[in-house]
């Protein structure tokens, strides 16, 4: 029979859960609560999962040719330019798709948020605005939903857990001013994963070269990329976040069709087709997308998600919710009062900009 440890008497009207410094208690035999576990899971497959993507970069860099590579599925329409004729998209066009995919047992609710024709401009001044506030109003309609007397049990979520940036190829240079500004801008608000698209178009050197002109310009820079270091991972988890910021800016390069493999060809390999033979997009020797796509879906995908909430909501939520209390101190103070010049009103506190 497992002894009981004996419950110790709270002061009325104090509340405290102190399980970091409760005793741990031997089992005399089987209770059953080791299958929550499963109950969790069971639950989480009922539901699906939802994960949220956004790409971010210059037109025609293959943004929307590398959704539809990572995900293996045709998701995003491949405009690109081909005539210099052709109008270039602009950033206000910033469009959602969503799309239910099943693997095994999970389901994932996927929406992806392109953004087209992203710096293509000759004005690019604060050309990111619009994406930076793109991903604080889902924030805030999140923020608005909790906050809601009768609110929905489980409210959508729309927060974006992840974006990829693509870099322009160019060898011999790192980071341009505005990819700069704009990975600072971003990388406060969301988990943002640097890409140097189209990279069939740099020699293995030059790649080598341009990696490490990128890394040192984040350096140089201060900005932060996904993943973060956390006081409370175990060195397993460090070693990995290492590894990975080790491999940033992933090499990437996207192809929407298959051919036959050249020694088996009976198997397809998705990748590009030149006169000198086929890039295999899952070719470790071709590019980096297999170990992005490894980080992506199969080692940080919940982490992404975690983070998004855990960092970034949690870090908006506080700010609006300091600023909604202000303001309404503010409004009892003066009662009758106007309301003072600079001061949010509970409406504006939301909204966040
Ligand atoms: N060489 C090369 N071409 C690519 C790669 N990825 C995409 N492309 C080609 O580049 C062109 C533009 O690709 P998209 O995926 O439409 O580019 P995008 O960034 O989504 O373009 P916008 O939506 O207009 O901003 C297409 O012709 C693609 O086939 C790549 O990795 N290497
Ligand atoms: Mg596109």
């Amino acid at each position: 029979m497992a002894s009981v440890a004996p419950l110790s008497p709270r002061p009325a009207g104090s509340f405290s859960i102190e399980n970091e410094q409760a005793p741990s208690v031997p089992l005399g035999g089987y209770v059953g609560f080791q299958t929550i576990t499963d109950q969790i899971q069971k639950r989480m497959l009922q539901r699906g999962f939802e994960f949220n993507i956004m790409v971010v970069g210059q037109s025609g860099l293959g943004k929307s040719t590398f959704i539809n590579t990572l995900f293996n599925a045709s998701l995003l329409s491949s405009t690109g330019r081909t005539l210099p004729t052709t109008p270039i998209p602009q950033t206000t066009s910033i469009s959602t798709t969503t799309h239910t995919l099943t693997e095994g047992p999970v389901r994932l609710h996927l929406s992806i948020t392109d953004t087209p024709g992203f710096a293509d401009t000759i004005n690019n001044d604060r050309c990111w605005d619009p994406i930076v506030k793109y991903i604080k109003d889902q924030h805030s309609a999140f923020l608005r939903k909790e906050l809601t007397a009768q609110r929905e049990s489980r409210i959508r979520d729309t927060r974006i857990h992840c974006c990829l940036y693509f870099v322009k190829p160019r060898g011999g240079r790192g980071l341009s001013e505005l990819d700069v500004m704009v990975l600072k801008k971003l990388a406060d608000v969301v988990n943002v994963v640097p890409v140097i698209a189209k990279s069939d178009s740099l020699t293995l050197e030059e790649r080598a070269e341009v990696k490490e002109l990128i890394r040192s310009d984040f350096q140089k820079y201060g900005i932060n990329l996904y993943p973060y270091s956390a006081p409370f991972m175990t060195d397993d988890d460090s070693a990995i976040n290492h590894q990975i910021h080790s491999l940033i800016p992933f090499c990437v390069i996207g192809a929407s069709s298959s051919f036959p493999h050249p020694s088996h060809p009976q198997k397809l390999i998705r990748g590009r087709r030149t006169r000198w033979g086929v890039i295999d997009v899952e070719d470790e020797r071709h590019c980096e997308f297999v170990y992005l796509r490894n980080f992506l879906m199969v080692t940080h995908l919940y982490d992404l998600i975690d983070t998004t909430r855990e960092v970034h909501y949690e870090g908006f939520r506080a700010k609006q919710l300091l600023a909604l209390k202000e303001s309404s101190a503010g409004g009892n103070a003066g009662q009758g009062q106007q309301q003072q010049p600079g001061r949010p009103s509970s409406r504006q506190a939301l909204g966040g900009y």
